[in-house]
This record gives structure tokens, C-alpha cells and sequence, in this order.
């Protein structure tokens, strides 16, 4: 370990050798984990400045003791099938951050899903809780279960068997999870139902994203995207630019791009594009929210059919070429590492103006270097789409008080929390010499906050 006693007169030394040997062990300890070390590798390179100027962190242990979770429960989830077939998926929480309060962060259903993915997830979401200025702690979990063409009641009886051993290590006041990719209104209430079932009686406090009829907070299903927009609108005022006027790709047509989508063209944009992992429409004349939400919220289908109801709108195989149309301001809200160097270079050629990350980690470290480089606008993910969490915790108040809040007044309160994050970003990003860079503000102030109560909760 660095020896902080030879180098103390070298601040910026002592900052990168601490870094690097850190980083080093993560990298020993996590071999293979391409997704957490991603997500691991941009945090530290951004918290140098930090280490020198504030070296009791180092004493403190701080970046060891973040990049190891409090702990990781994997677990069997079998479950049979219409036909009577049983079927095993592998399950997971991990718990990895509770200093500032219970765990929070939501549940994946995807084929993709693995221990990285799941690492990866829960890491970032210290960040955004923090930044989010509420009590909440940070985990991620899921599954590697595929709810494509799956029946109604098989989904309900997979998340019947998830619970029956995940319940076991929630809480309201321990871990509260919420929706991701696979996971929305539907799931969320088969897993209360299930964890009531366990535990007898009701309680409303364990998860977020419920129906608004069944302890549900208005404006969730929306905060996501809706903050998106507000965080990349408060970017774009900053230097002069708006999305009213606006060309707009948003990647994915699922809960966080619906929204996006919602709210860009509400304040005047026209989205030209959106996609599912199977392909992408396109109509320069604007697509219709309405329509997306038809297919997907009410017919469970796949966003091809959209040339049924517009004939004028082209629909392209694979969602990858979505990036190479021509737009000022790209959001992708799919998944992570959707947005790489050829699709930034693309992009950045057909006169991108800004990118604000709707989704986990969506462009990869080559493409945030390329938007830097070229002086593109850019919103990072944990601060950009830090509305849906924050508004998570939200409904976790109005559950603890037995009462629920007007949509006017969650949207009012997640215009303001998006406002306060991108100011402390803004202001992170200055103190510590990198005035502008929305990267690094997010993940200094992000830090501190969590760092600062490792501190006062002693050594653990
Ligand atoms: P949904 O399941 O509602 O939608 C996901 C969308 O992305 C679908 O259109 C899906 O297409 C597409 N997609 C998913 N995986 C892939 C893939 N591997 N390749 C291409 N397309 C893919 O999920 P959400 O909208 O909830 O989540 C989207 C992103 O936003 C994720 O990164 C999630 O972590 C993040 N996020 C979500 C929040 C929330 O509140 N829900 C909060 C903050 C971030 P298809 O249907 O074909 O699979
Ligand atoms: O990535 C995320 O922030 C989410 N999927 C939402 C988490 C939550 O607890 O609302």
C-alpha cells in the first residue's frame, strides 16, 4: 500500500499511486468483470483531484472498502413452465453500498444478465443515490430469465420463486428494490404480492414502482425519462441551445425512452427515431409517442409493428445503425455500451450537438473521449437518469406516511431534484479543476457525500 508518509509533500503523487494500486487490486480481485472494471475505471480517474486534496481518504481506506459490497446473494430460482417443464435461472441482489440508506436500486430481467452486469449496476447507483441528495443506499438485482415469449402466469410463477428466497433479505428499511429492463408495474406487483404473502399482511414500503392504485407514486413510471429531458434541458440552457427546434434519436422503446420521448416533444423536438434490440423506425417527420406506448405498454409487441399504423415511417433490422442518422441530441436509453466509437464518430459527423445517458453506462469510454474531444455537450448517466431512483425514494415518504402525493407535485419535486443535481455537478466540476466536465462533477459529488458518511460511521 502507499506509504502516505513518504510522499505526503506530493499531493497529486500520493493521489495517482494511491488510485493506481487501488485500481490494480480491483482489477486482481474482479478478473473478468469487464462491466464493473468500466464502471470502476471512470469513477477513479475522476476522483485524482479529490485524493489530493483531501488525503484522510486515503488513511480512511475509502475507495477500498466502496468498490467491495457489503455482500452479494446469489441464489437457485426454478420455476415450471406452461407445459410443465422445469426451468433454472440463477438470481442476485447485491447489496453493495448502505451509508447512506437502505439498499435501493432495481431488479433486471434479461438473458445478459450476470455477476459483472449486476456489480456494475449497483456500483453506479452509490453515485446516483447520492446525487439524487435523499437517504437512500445502493444494490441492483435480477436475473438471467428471458420474459420474451413467456406466458402471463409463467412470469408470475418465475417471480413467484425469485422472491421466495429474495424476500428474505428486503425490507423497508433494509433493501427496497424497483423496476429495470424486464421489470415494470406488472412485476413489481407480483413480487409485493409475493413478499406479503411470505411475510403476511401488507406492507407497501419493500418496493417502488408499484401501481399508483395499489400504494404506487404518480409521475414513477415516467420520472426516468421525464428527468432525462429536464437534467439534458438544464445542460443545453447553460450554453445556449433548447430542445424546442430540435432533432432527437432517442435508442430503446421501452420505460425510460417512452418517457423521453414524452417530454422531448413536449418541449418541442422532433424524435426522428427509436428502436427495440430487434431494429429501429425512423420518420423525419417526427414519431408518435402515442403509438410507441400502443405497441408497447398495451400489446406487448415489437416496435416493427409501428409501420402498421404509419405507413410513412421506415423500419430498419438491427438497432445498432440507429446512431448513424443524423440528429443535434442523442439519448440512448437501452443498455449498456449501445453507443460505441463507430456510432460516436457517425454521430458526431452528422453534426451531433449533446448526449444525455437515459440508460446505465450506454456509450462506452472510446465514445465519451470522442464527444469530449469534439466538444460535444454530455450528460452522464447517473446524474441524467438519477429522476427514476429519485422518485423511487419519493414514493418510499408517501408509503411511510400513508399518503401520496398529486403527479403535478412529484413532477414539480423531480424538476427541482434534476436542477440541484446537475448545480452540484456544475459546481464539483469547478472546484476541482475541471470546470464544465459533467463526468467528473458527477462523480466527485456523487463520492462525496458517501465518503464523507464512511467517515463519520467509522471503519466497516
Ligand atoms: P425496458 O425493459 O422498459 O426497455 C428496455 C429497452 O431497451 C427495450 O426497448 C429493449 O428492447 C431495449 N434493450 C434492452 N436490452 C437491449 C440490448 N441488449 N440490445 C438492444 N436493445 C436492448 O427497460 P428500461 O426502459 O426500464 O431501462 C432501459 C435502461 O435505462 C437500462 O439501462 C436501465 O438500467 C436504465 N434505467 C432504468 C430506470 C427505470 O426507472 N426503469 C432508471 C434508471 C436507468 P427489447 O424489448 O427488444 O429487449
Ligand atoms: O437504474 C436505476 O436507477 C433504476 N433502475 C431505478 C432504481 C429505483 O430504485 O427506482
Amino acid at each position: 500500500m502507499t506509504n502516505i508518509n513518504e510522499t505526503y509533500n506530493d499531493p497529486k503523487k500520493l493521489a495517482n499511486d494511491y488510485v493506481h494500486e487501488v485500481y490494480e487490486e480491483v482489477k486482481k480481485r474482479n478478473a473478468g468483470e469487464s462491466e464493473f472494471l468500466q464502471a470502476t475505471r471512470e469513477i477513479f480517474d475522476s476522483l485524482r483531484p479529490v485524493f489530493a486534496k483531501n488525503p484522510h481518504y486515503i488513511e480512511d481506506g475509502i475507495l477500498e472498502r466502496l468498490t467491495e459490497p457489503d455482500r452479494i446473494i446469489t441464489f437457485r430460482v426454478a420455476w415450471e413452465d406452461d407445459q410443465g417443464k422445469v426451468h433454472v435461472n440463477r438470481g442476485y441482489r447485491v447489496q453493495f453500498n448502505s451509508e447512506l440508506g437502505p439498499y435501493k436500486g432495481g431488479i433486471r430481467f434479461h438473458p445478459s444478465v450476470n455477476l459483472s452486469i449486476m456489480k456494475f449496476l449497483a456500483f453506479e447507483q452509490i453515485f446516483k443515490n447520492s446525487l439524487t441528495g435523499q437517504p437512500i443506499g445502493a444494490g441492483k438485482g435480477g436475473s438471467d430469465f428471458d420474459p420474451k415469449n413467456k406466458s402471463e402466469r409463467e412470469i408470475m410463477r418465475f417471480v413467484q420463486s425469485f422472491m421466495t428466497e429474495l424476500s428474505k433479505y428486503l425490507g423497508p428499511d433494509l433493501d427496497v428494490p424497483a423496476g429495470d429492463i424486464g421489470v415494470g408495474r406488472r412485476e413489481v406487483g407480483y413480487m409485493t404480492g409475493q413478499y406479503n404473502r411470505i411475510h403476511g399482511g401488507f406492507e407497501p414500503g419493500v418496493f417502488t414502482g408499484k401501481d399508483p392504485n395499489y400504494g404506487g407514486s404518480l409521475g414513477r413510471k415516467e420520472a426516468t425519462g421525464y428527468g432525462t429531458v429536464y437534467f439534458a434541458e438544464e445542460m443545453l440552457k447553460t450554453n445556449d441551445l433548447h430542445f424546442k427546434g430540435s432533432k432527437v434519436i432517442v435508442s430503446g422503446s421501452g420505460n425510460v425512452s417512452t418517457y423521453a420521448m414524452e417530454k422531448a416533444i413536449e418541449l418541442g423536438a422532433t424524435v426522428i427515431a427509436c428502436s427495440d434490440s430487434g431494429g429501429y423506425i425512423y420518420d423525419e417527420n417526427g414519431i408518435d409517442v402515442e403509438t410507441v406506448k400502443q405497441i408497447k405498454e398495451v400489446e406487448g409487441e415489437r416496435i416493427k409493428k409501428y409501420r402498421k399504423y404509419h405507413s410513412t415511417a421506415k423500419y430498419v433490422e438491427g438497432c445498432e445503425d440507429i446512431w448513424s442518422l443524423s440528429c443535434d441530441i442523442a439519448l440512448p436509453c437501452a443498455t449498456q455500451n449501445e453507443l460505441d466509437e463507430a456510432a460516436a464518430v457517425k454521430l458526431i459527423e452528422n453534426g451531433l450537438k449533446a448526449v444525455a445517458e437515459g440508460a446505465n453506462m450506454p456509450c462506452t469510454q472510446e465514445a465519451i473521449n470522442l464527444f469530449k474531444e469534439h466538444k460535444i455537450l454530455f450528460a452522464p448517466a447517473k446524474a441524467a437518469n438519477a429522476g427514476g431512483v429519485a422518485v423511487s425514494a419519493m414514493e418510499m415518504s408517501q408509503n411511510s406516511m400513508r399518503l401520496s402525493w398529486t403527479t403535478e407535485e412529484v413532477d414539480e419535486r423531480l424538476h427541482t431534484v434534476m436542477k440541484n443535481i446537475y448545480a452540484s455537478c456544475l459546481q464539483a466540476a469547478e472546484e476541482y479543476g475541471h470546470p464544465g466536465d459533467l463526468v467528473v462533477g458527477a462523480n466527485i459529488a456523487g463520492f462525496l457525500k458517501v465518503a464523507n458518511a464512511m467517515v463519520s460511521h467509522g471503519i466497516r
